[in-house]
């Protein structure tokens, strides 16, 4: 399987630079050699440029950097398509602005081959303001309500060729949403499986029966993984850490788990800051979760999982 790496270097969705330099971390911490490894054919495609773009503005005065991240939106939409013609491509944050164009290139894909398209969200955070509801003004929090076809990105946002359906999205590692978008999420069918949800009844399980949906639909599956999905103190380089995230083996399993479904079309790794990482190892920790989902393992195992 070929697997197509795409550097999206944006920052300015998030609230404090250095996510640009998140693409150059993953190359130095080897993720094409972990990948070849593996048995894969890696391309690195370079980094994915914006066009140049017109400064316009939101009503709501707190959204910051709107047009140039509309302009990356419509480049990532594009380089996703492109490259997912006849190969998986991974995406390298960049902070989780950019899921707004990759998961929008890869919902039109996907749509070509008739498959239903589902998106895995691992993340603190929700992500799912509207451009009225952002209170930081961050638009890393709101791809997810602009890629499931939510009202208030037109005019402002390319428009979809396909919407991803609520309630084919599925969260998991949740533990910071503001009161806004759990008031949206309530209406929403979109299945969020907070930190607590993980506590009661193990990762696996609630992984298990998202991917049966997944596997019954004969559907394809993108996966965001956001850095702070991860607990801080194993994965410190990222803006917006809150305590109690996901364990080195719980984030390990998932990406196994992931793996042995064989479901999986594309994979965004986001958030990572690497001026705010310790010797490397957030972004070392990053591309071994990647390597696990494709296909990296300690022991066969006698039957699939998941
Ligand atoms: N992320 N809900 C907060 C905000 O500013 O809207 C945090 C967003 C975090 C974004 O996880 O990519
Ligand atoms: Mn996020
Ligand atoms: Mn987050
Ligand atoms: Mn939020």
């Amino acid at each position: 399987m070929e697997i197509r790496l795409i550097g999206a270097p944006l920052q300015i969705g998030a609230g404090q630079l250095g996510c640009e330099m998140g693409p150059s971390a993953y190359r130095v911490a080897g993720l094409a050699h972990a990948l070849e490894e593996l048995g894969h054919r890696v391309v690195d495609t370079g980094n994915v440029t914006p066009a140049t773009f017109r400064e316009f503005n939101h009503p709501n005065p707190a959204v910051h950097h709107l047009s140039e991240t509309v302009a990356w939106t419509e480049a990532l939409t594009e380089a996703a398509y492109r490259e997912s013609a006849d190969a998986v491509p991974i995406f390298l944050g960049g902070d989780h602005a950019i899921s707004a164009g990759t998961v929008a290139g890869m919902a039109r894909r996907v749509a070509e081959t008739g498959r239903p398209f589902f998106v895995l969200w691992l993340d603190a955070h929700t992500d799912y303001h509207t451009l009225e509801t952002t209170r930081s003004g961050n638009l890393h929090g709101t791809p997810v309500a602009y890629f499931s076809g939510r009202e208030g990105f037109a005019g402002y946002f390319p428009p979809l060729s396909h919407a991803v359906p609520e309630d084919n999205i599925g969260m998991i590692g949740i533990r910071s949403v503001d009161p806004a978008e759990r008031a949206a999420l309530e209406k929403s069918g979109i299945t969020v499986h907070d930190m607590r949800s993980i506590d009661e009844h193990g990762v696996a399980v609630l992984l298990r029966a998202f991917l049966a949906r997944v596997q019954a639909a004969n559907g394809l599956l993108h996966v965001s993984l956001d850095v702070d999905f991860l607990e801080p103190s194993i994965a410190p380089a990222v803006g917006t850490t809150v305590p109690g995230g996901a364990t080195f083996r719980e984030a390990h399993l998932v990406m196994e788990m992931l793996h042995d479904s064989g479901l999986v079309c594309s994979l965004d790794l986001v958030e990572l800051n690497p001026f705010l990482d310790e010797r490397g190892r957030t972004a070392t920790l990053m591309v071994d979760l990647a390597a696990s989902l494709m296909g990296k393992r300690v022991m066969d195992r006698p039957t699939r999982a998941g």
